[in-house]
């Protein structure tokens, strides 16, 4: 029975005794002994990403766009690892680490030295400043979600109840109406601990897997990332697997509310999600058939049908641990299978004990503690955009370079998935075969745009003089297959899958803190991905499926001018926001010819870019574009959105070159001694409300951008 907390202290670890070990594509860091440190010294990637200092040299500063660019890399060069490829910290979204503590506890897994400490700082410092709450991303404002799983996380790491975070937080916690107003994935994981009745949570019933595959609710037409959360959720859910209480948790429930626990009528609580958590609230059609599930689930739950739900909900737990090497697709649903895994097999279990082995691949450790990642990494995501921006600069010709893009090729070539997942039709996947992941080859989900990207950035390499051609035709045709066989009928491309539901499975999106997640939509970031992916190969080989490739390109583009809005912009969906899809949208247009002086919407494209430009030359956009589906402004300039209105606004041959070379100007200002660029605001977002960190990018766009200049402009003072 879990009896105490997890033995920790609340003081950080040394930090000069973690590692980071890269292993065909994996990322992990180590907490090493004594000995051990002493033997191996810290590198400057593990030191850059813990804030150490390192001793980059000074470079000479920069004149021209292409120095500012080369400068970039020489200081970026230096976080690429022998594997290849480029790590990086991947957090911003403040309610993964809450699912590994709970199930950390529940199971009695035992932590790996290090984690609970670092864990706790970063909880400490991701407080925020002012009500000592969390959000539901680090940027956002305080919520039920991210304050009440957090100040759990606290308390079963063993942070005392009167210690003064956690003291705040539960005065914030309270204000806020207490843990029974956290959305529906709050009150799951807080059941399960105990510190929450399931009587207060709306059913998930296993039973969905039952149902013929025809009908349009069947979860096999959700979006993955759904699905597969949602897999776990009704196994746990069918059996409500409730951790036995103790001290801790009795001590939570009374914490985490602003009445006793005892006195909570919690049939009515099913539908109270605090108004600072709701971003997409339930319909009505939701409510109305929750309620109707509500008696259904007192019959299902004490029948045979909930037998053989169960055991066909805990199929698909099993089918994609297989398929992902225990990885999944996300940090979600990894936790939550791990948790199922426990409750079905037990903890002695092989499964249970592929599970402990690799959450190390989720977390990751930073100046401010340990986080846990949006997924595995962005391996293959950035190492593929780096090459490219490296390569359309011209740095790549450079000898000093040779060494990094040949060992880029190295883990691009090892990365491709080389196989399809071992139960495919059984978990209802589509092929890998020659596609490239957005992590690594061993969690090996499709994406639509990092097949694009890999695709792009081997036909790229290869085409350098001096790399030797390591990823063959055939192996670029399975590439290329995959893509053709993504595309959607509207010509666009979605992320993992092409869209196999209704849209208005959205009316029943029970998550609500996320929009727009039932099932897969068309993307104008993912199609452009797409267009250049296949352009680049049809150019190197133009025989190979021709026409498809042909009517493809043109159907995607078709899909991109359609998506355009009123006011030129594109709405982006994995980066913020209007300047990151506008770019991708502009790239589309060009690689088909279209440009400010002979495309309508290239030149409102270009207008509507040219209209956000700052006083200092500069692009800043907040997250809230995101939300709101408007532009809107950030306080500051961020040099990673200028870089990317400048793509766009070269790619689309704007005219005005005063403004590109303003742009430039302020990137090249704020550049460091050293070569690098300070982390600014987060850049990325999913589901249109939660933001995520691509630390990259700061580098990767900087010198693409600053790369593209030099070429169009020549290598002129700026
Ligand atoms: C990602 C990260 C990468 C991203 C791009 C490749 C950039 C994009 O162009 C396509 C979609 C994709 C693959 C994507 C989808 C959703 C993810 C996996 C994430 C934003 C990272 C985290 C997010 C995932 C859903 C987070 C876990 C939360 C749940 C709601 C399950």
């Amino acid at each position: 029975m879990p009896g105490s907390a997890i033995k920790t202290t609340h003081l950080p670890t040394d930090r000069t005794r973690w590692r980071l070990r890269a292993d065909e594509g994996r990322q992990t860091w180590h907490y090493l002994s004594e000995q051990e440190h002493k033997a191996n010294p810290q590198t400057d990637i593990e030191k850059y990403w813990l804030g150490l200092p390192l001793d980059a040299p000074q470079l000479p500063k920069a004149k021209t766009a292409l120095e500012s660019a080369r400068n970039g890399f020489e200081f970026f060069k230096r976080l690429q690892n022998e594997e290849g490829f480029w790590s990086g910290e991947y957090g911003g979204p403040m309610f993964l680490l809450p699912g590994l503590v709970i199930t950390y506890y529940i199971t009695k897994a035992k932590m790996p030295e290090g984690w609970g400490q670092e864990i706790i700082q970063y909880l400490f410092n991701r407080a925020h400043k002012d009500d000592g709450g969390w959000g539901l991303h680090i940027e956002g404002h305080s919520t039920v979600f991210g304050t009440a799983l957090n100040y759990v996380a606290l308390r079963l790491l063993g942070v005392d109840a009167e210690h003064p975070v956690c003291v705040k937080a539960r005065g914030t916690l309270h204000k806020l109406g207490g843990a029974t107003g956290s959305p529906s994935w709050g009150k799951f994981w807080m059941a399960t601990l105990g510190v929450y009745d399931w009587e207060g949570m709306n059913p998930v019933p296993p039973e969905l897997w039952l149902l013929p595959h025809f009908l349009p609710i069947h979860p096999a037409r959700y979006w993955c990332h759904t699905r597969n959360v949602y897999i776990p959720m009704s196994y746990l859910y069918g059996r409500q697997a409730t951790a036995p209480l103790d001290d801790l948790t009795r001590q939570l429930r009374e914490e985490l509310y602003t009445q006793s626990y005892d006195s909570i009528p919690w049939h009515q609580q099913r539908n109270n999600i605090c108004k600072a958590d709701e971003y997409y609230p339930h319909t009505r059609l939701l409510n109305f058939l929750n309620g109707g599930l509500v008696g259904i689930e007192k019959i299902t739950s004490r029948t045979l049908i909930r037998t053989q739900a169960l055991r066909a909900a805990y199929a698909q737990v099993k089918y994609e641990d297989e398929n992902t090497h225990y990885l999944d697709i996300g940090p979600v649903n990894k936790m939550m299978n791990m948790l199922s895994v426990f409750y079905e097999e037990g903890p002695d279990s092989d499964a249970f004990k592929m599970h402990a082995k690799n959450n190390i691949d989720f977390m990751w450790m930073s100046s401010e503690g340990m986080m846990m990642n949006g997924t595995n990494g962005s391996q293959l995501w950035d190492t593929a955009l780096l090459i490219q921006g490296v390569i359309e600069s011209g740095l790549a010709q450079e000898k000093q370079n040779h060494d990094s893009m040949n060992k880029g090729l190295m883990f691009l070539d090892d990365c491709q998935i080389k196989k399809n997942p071992p139960f495919m039709k059984e978990g209802w996947r589509d092929p890998t075969l020659g596609a490239w992941p957005f992590s690594n080859k061993f969690q090996g989900y499709t994406v639509s745009d990092c097949t694009s990207e890999g695709l792009k950035a081997v036909l790229l390499l290869q085409k350098l003089s001096y790399t030797k051609e390591r990823v063959s035709t055939e192996r670029m045709k399975q590439a290329v297959d995959i893509v053709l066989a993504m595309q959607n009928k509207n010509g666009g491309f979605a992320s993992y899958e092409s869209v196999r539901g209704p849209q208005w499975l959205e009316l029943i999106n029970p998550a609500e803190v996320f929009g727009n997640i039932m099932i897969e939509y068309c993307y104008p970031e993912c199609s452009t991905a797409c267009v250049l992916g296949l352009t680049y190969f049809r150019e190197q080989r133009p025989d190979y499926r021709r026409e498809e490739i042909d009517s493809t390109i043109e159907r995607a583009v078709g899909f991109i001018l359609k998506d355009q809005r009123a006011d030129g912009s594109w709405y982006g969906s994995w980066a913020i926001c209007f300047t990151y899809a506008t770019m991708f949208a502009c790239e589309s247009l060009s690689s088909v010819g279209q440009s400010y002086e002979n495309s309508e919407p290239v030149r409102k494209a270009c207008e509507f870019l040219l209209s956000k430009q700052r006083a200092d030359g500069g692009w800043g956009e907040s997250y809230k574009s995101c939300e709101q589906h408007r532009y809107v402004e950030h306080d500051e300039t961020q040099v990673v959105q200028t870089s990317w209105a400048l793509m766009a606004l070269m790619a689309a041959k704007c005219p005005n070159q005063e403004a590109i070379r303003r742009g430039v100007k302020m990137i090249m200002d704020r550049q460091q001694p050293d070569g690098q660029w300070k982390q600014e605001a987060i850049e990325g977002i999913f589901n249109h409300s939660c933001s995520i960190s691509y630390g990259n990018y700061k580098h990767i766009f900087t010198i693409w951008a600053l790369g593209r200049y030099s070429k169009v402009y020549g290598d002129i003072v700026v």
